[in-house]
């Protein structure tokens, strides 16, 4: 771990320990790492101190409902915040709701590993070569002082492998398995956790998921997958947003793909567009110019306008990256 980064969370964990009311937040659409994340953190704030607040900006997916204390993370709208901490959000927009009380807060700790960071916190610990939040707050917990138990373990866990895609990607690094074995060593049950993380898809996700294939489109040299899900989709199967979980790393997976790319339609002049590459595309480049953003091999960014258009768009930018 760098140096700087060392001295900043430093100074991060005296804000901890001075603050009185500390508030924990992540983004909206809330993966693992996020989820993982805020409870780790939360629970070892718990610990030193008595007491934390886990501010709820989104609804939580099934998948992660099993995580221990999760009825910790609730809504709030006490404006008397000494301490806010946010972890994993690349902007202030991604808060949510969350971003009202951030703005009241009398400082803000910006806990986060993506490269898009634009640094909005008084105090900002950012570093884009950790393949995790999960990874960061492991980190501040030891240095915390803070004994890392089996529940605090198994958020961690969650938060590093969900983000490193159980740990393929490229963002693990000896250090990411270092943490994890620590982890695996305070008695975590990993077979549990994987499958309430990965083998207990519902049937409606199911569902969601061969009608959205049903739409695959390969082009550039079959080297750019792209597929929709619309809201018609959502409805007839009576799934949600976050259902939409699996469908594009199945489609990045084919042989011939380097970038695989999905249009969720928000309304008719809203659409989510996630996007991932496998070894030659920066992901986050092509998301940044519709100011989204993410990582080199996974990023997301909405735009303006209907599923054609988006298409239309983003293709475009797709295949300027191939030149
Ligand atoms: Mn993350």
């Amino acid at each position: 771990m760098d140096k700087k980064i060392d001295f900043l969370m430093d100074d991060a964990i005296r804000l901890i320990k001075e603050s009185d009311n500390i508030l924990i937040a992540s983004h909206v659409q809330p993966d693992g790492d996020s989820i993982g994340s805020i409870l780790a953190l939360g629970m070892a704030i718990e610990k030193l101190k008595g007491k934390v607040r886990i501010l709820k900006v989104d609804d939580i997916p099934s998948d992660y409902q099993f995580l221990p204390n999760i009825e910790l993370i609730k809504e709030f709208d006490d404006e008397n915040i000494d301490l806010f901490i946010a972890l994993d959000c690349g902007d202030m927009e991604r808060l949510g709701s969350g971003k009202k009380l951030a703005l009241k807060a009398k400082q803000i700790v910006n806990i986060d590993h993506h490269i898009t960071n634009d640094n909005f916190g008084d105090l900002n610990i950012v570093s884009p070569s950790s393949a995790a939040t999960g990874e960061l707050v492991y980190k501040i917990i030891k240095k915390m002082d803070v004994q890392i138990d089996k529940n605090i373990a198994t958020c961690l866990y969650t938060a590093i492998s969900t983000d490193t895609g159980s740990f393929m990607y490229s963002n693990t690094t000896y250090k990411t398995h270092l943490i994890v074995a620590e982890l695996l060593k305070i008695g975590i049950n990993i077979n549990d956790i994987n499958i309430n993380i990965y083998q207990s898809r519902s049937m409606e996700r199911t569902k969601l998921f061969l009608d959205s294939l049903d739409t695959l489109e390969i082009l550039l040299d079959d080297k750019v997958a792209i597929v929709t899900t619309t809201q018609d989709m959502l409805e007839s199967n009576d799934a949600k947003l976050e259902d939409t979980e699996g469908i594009i790393s199945f489609v990045r997976d084919i042989d011939t793909v380097e970038v695989a790319c999905l249009l969720k339609e928000i309304d008719e002049s809203e659409v989510k567009v996630s996007i991932r590459s496998k070894k030659a595309i920066d992901v986050s480049k092509i998301c940044n110019k519709f100011n989204g953003g993410g990582h080199i091999r996974a990023a997301g960014c909405t735009i303006y306008g209907s599923i054609k258009e988006a298409k239309k768009l983003i293709l475009k930018e797709i295949e300027m990256a191939f030149r």
